[in-house]
């Protein structure tokens, strides 16, 4: 029993296996500061995972659904104030606000531990603190890294253990004197003696802080997805993206750490190229990474590597290589269907963890868009009664499941390679509704970086707050930059640089799409989904320089007989609405780029402001 109550500062029992003593002190001064009642340290078992889960359901967090419908799955339906990551009160606290850039909000970083120091002290009061050891990417890959997180979360620990190599094998990896990144999480709600818990305890105050200076996550007052699933968004891309950088600033290559799918995509004739791209929040990641080739294009086959971010260091070969480190899917339920992405239903038969979905009166789940026809009543993700004539979505639009990535029947044959895949081309995407053309290739390394740099979206309901306004998100990385956002781009420019140098062969392509251009009528003009293949098929043929394409003012674009139309009714004059580009439209968007620009002007690079003359030049003439 590696369990104890805590009296006060009490000894903490820590199994034997674990021979980290800087790591063992740590836990005790985090417990010495939050006063938990236990302290529990996980071991990753599967024996594990159901108690917890079993506890979960005692205790009315979780429901545990129908095992004839749904083979050991549950649902949990958190507060209604708290269902999505909050970025207004996300901060990086680097030792000066310069490091953090215009982007992120910043506090000094001893004030912010003063003020955190205060939340901290008893907040987990009543609670068992989990201990977490996690792997971000393959156990001992030497792009892989690890993390433990400290929670009072129990729902945290069972998504950490699908979306992480959670459990007691880090610790051989991380032997007497490993690193790794240490993550404090908790929902913020200590109990009193007697006090009876509610099912989704959280806290209306909320701070997710990352140091990167000593490389730290505290995260208090939210039990929701990238709030609290520490190895995520805080670990793998705002603190892994500094790592990154700051090798490079010691003289290393440097690396990249991505919000980026990874996907493998093999022709019938068995060439096989690894893409990697990168779009905002809730903007079908997961469906790209399963896509299914259309019937049309038989033999053709799409494999997944990761659904939501990418590690991508440079191999001895001077190629970049990607691993995925994570190890399951948090993926937007709504709108999932068999059609819109049958590997993904596929993937979430059983085992899965469903989070503010609807609950059918047969014991399974149901989302807006799962079936055409809405059941005649429910029980929505607030608890309450719902029909199809309540007015209100049964599901919450960020609802999700969380599910291990071997469950995907398309995952890729590498996706645990320790070594990573090789990358052929980026790919780049906002959701745009007018404007941004279909596709785009950048004709120099410097062009994609522009492309990447200045890339518009419409807000989604991944994060707290307005939807569908367009706001910049360069690299889809705004809400998950860990340090100042030219400093990022000249990274990514000099990175480009030293493989070119090395063997320009060795560059991947760039690419910039837009699937959410609509008509006349406010509808999507492109059927996405499987269709996308059509775009990756030309993007694979330019890379091996078999198909045809025209410069515009931004780079290179496929005529309509460039795309492969097989199966699919779609006329030039349809392709016209979604590649077309307004002149004057694009006018307004480079006044966007400069606003974007003058707000990046520290650091920012001078290639990218060459970059936008050229352009402006082009569209003037
Ligand atoms: O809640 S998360 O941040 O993990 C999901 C997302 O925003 O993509
Ligand atoms: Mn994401």
């Amino acid at each position: 029993m590696n369990q104890l109550v805590m009296g006060g500062v009490a000894k903490l029992n820590a199994p034997a296996y674990i021979k980290h003593q800087k790591l063992i002190n740590w836990v005790q001064e985090v417990a010495s500061l939050t006063k938990p009642d236990r302290v529990y340290w996980c071991d990753g078992s599967q024996e594990e995972y159901d108690r917890l889960c079993a506890e979960m359901v005692a205790a009315g967090t979780m429901k545990k659904l129908n095992p004839a419908k749904r083979p050991n799955s549950y649902l949990a339906c958190s507060d209604p104030s708290d269902v999505a990551r909050v970025e207004d009160r996300t901060f990086i606290c680097s030792a000066t606000r310069e490091q953090a850039g215009p982007t992120n909000n910043w506090t000094e970083p001893a004030e912010m531990r003063r003020t955190l120091h205060d939340l901290f002290d008893g907040c987990m009061r009543g609670r068992t603190m989990y201990v977490v050891p996690f792997s971000m990417g393959p156990l001992g890959s030497p792009i892989a890294h690890i993390g433990v997180e400290l929670s009072d979360s129990p729902y945290v620990v069972v998504n950490m253990r699908i979306m992480t190599r959670m459990g007691k094998a880090v610790y051989d990896v991380l032997g007497t004197d490993g690193e790794f990144v240490p993550c404090v999480h908790s929902v913020g709600a200590p109990l009193r003696a007697g006090q009876q818990d509610v099912a989704w305890p959280c806290n209306p105050t909320k701070y997710i802080v990352h140091y990167p200076e000593t490389r730290e996550i505290w995260s208090f007052g939210s039990g929701y997805g990238g709030n609290a699933l520490l190895g995520k968004k805080c670990f793998a891309l705002r603190i892994a993206s500094n790592m990154g950088y700051q090798e490079a600033q010691q003289g290393g290559s440097g690396w990249l750490a991505e919000h980026m799918l990874i996907l493998g995509v093999e022709s019938p004739e068995g060439k096989k190229h690894y893409v990697a791209a990168a779009f905002p929040s809730a903007c079908g990641k997961t469906n790209f990474a399963m896509l299914i080739p259309p019937a049309s294009f038989g033999g053709w086959k799409v494999t997944t590597i990761g659904d939501d971010i990418a590690w991508i260091k440079p191999g001895a070969d001077g190629r970049l290589y990607a691993i995925n480190p994570e190890a399951g899917y948090f993926g937007v339920a709504p709108g999932t269907n068999e059609k819109t992405n049958f590997n993904c239903m596929a993937s979430m038969r059983e085992n899965t963890i469903f989070t503010n979905v609807a609950l059918t009166d047969d014991g399974d789940v149901w989302w807006e868009g799962l079936t055409k026809q809405a059941p005649a009543h429910l029980i929505d993700w607030q608890g309450k009664d719902w029909t199809p004539a309540s007015g209100t979505k049964a599901a919450h639009p960020n609802a999700r499941f969380t599910v291990a990535a071997t469950q995907n029947p398309v995952i890729d044959a590498a996706w645990d390679d320790p070594a990573g895949v090789p990358i052929s081309a980026f790919i780049f995407g906002g959701r745009r509704s007018t404007t941004v053309p279909l596709v785009t290739e950048a004709r120099n390394w410097v062009e994609g970086v522009y492309m990447a740099a200045t890339m518009g979206s419409e807000t989604t309901a991944a994060a707290a707050g307005q939807m569908g306004v367009v706001r910049r998100d360069p690299f889809a990385m705004l809400p998950f930059m860990g340090y100042n956002m030219s400093d990022y781009f000249q990274h990514w420019l000099d990175l480009g640089q030293k493989i070119a140098a090395a063997n320009p062969a060795a560059l991947p392509k760039i690419y910039c799409v837009n699937w959410f251009r609509t008509d006349a009528e406010g509808k999507f003009a492109w059927p996405g989904f499987g269709d996308n293949m059509r775009v990756l098929k030309w993007m694979l043929d330019r890379i091996e320089g078999t198909a045809g394409g025209s410069d515009n003012v931004f780079g290179t674009t496929p005529a309509y007989t460039d795309l492969h139309w097989e199966g699919l009714a779609f006329t030039e004059q349809q392709f016209d609405t979604i590649t077309s580009i307004d002149g004057q439209a694009w006018v307004e968007e480079l006044k966007l780029h400069t606003e974007l620009f003058e707000k990046l002007s520290y650091h920012l690079p001078e290639a990218l402001a060459a970059n936008k003359a050229e352009l402006e030049k082009r569209l003037a003439s």
